[in-house]
């Protein structure tokens, strides 16, 4: 009896290791600020959809908004109910389409250029996504993106090996 709770438990904690995506901490160690080069920082990274963008900045300083192209390009900070202000803003990224955020603070945007603009790619783990070589191919031109991809590849291997044989066992034992 011990032993199926045991299995359901290590089911419920691989399988959200399995469907979970990246965290992408905007600006790395520099986080959300201001005459920060974000567009060098997103280059050649792979976001996709699952993945989360933190924005971490002393709280009171800085803000994030998410506008559309027109409000990132001419720096229109929308109202001030809509911004996120917890210093650790987590966005999950939902969809796969561009998303661009801005600093709804002072002139940060227009003269700090404290900006980002990302394009979110489909799901890593789709079954349409699986690896095949003309799917690889627009990797080659990152090394850190081929790093991640052969990184996530092994990882959803491993898991759903590990995912089949458990359910294999399972069956063996309670079916
Ligand atoms: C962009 O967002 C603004 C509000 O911030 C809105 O007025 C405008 O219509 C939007 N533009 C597009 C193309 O959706
Ligand atoms: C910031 O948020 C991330 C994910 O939402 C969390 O893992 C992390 O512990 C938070 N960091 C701080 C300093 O609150
Ligand atoms: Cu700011």
């Amino acid at each position: 009896m011990a032993f199926k709770h045991v299995f359901l438990i290590i089911l419920a904690v691989i399988f959200p290791i399995v469907v979970s995506g990246k965290d992408f901490i905007v600006g790395d160690e520099t986080g959300w600020t201001i005459n920060f080069d974000y567009v060098a920082w997103a280059q050649g990274k792979d976001f996709r959809v699952g993945d989360k963008l933190v924005f971490q900045y002393p709280i009171g300083v800085h803000n994030v908004f998410k506008v559309n192209a027109t409000g990132f390009m001419n720096c229109i900070v929308p109202p001030l109910s809509q911004a996120l202000t917890s210093g650790n803003d987590t966005i999950v990224l939902a969809t796969p389409r561009k998303k661009w955020y801005i600093c709804g603070v002072g002139q940060h945007c227009a003269l700090g250029d404290q900006k980002l603009v990302i394009t979110v790619n489909s799901e890593s783990m789709a079954p349409s996504d699986a690896p095949s070589p003309s799917r690889a191919l627009p990797y080659t031109n990152s090394a850190n993106g081929i790093v991640v991809n052969v990184f996530q590849s092994v990882v959803a291997v491993v898991m759903v090996a590990i995912m089949f044989i458990l359910v294999a066992l399972f069956l063996l034992l309670f079916g």
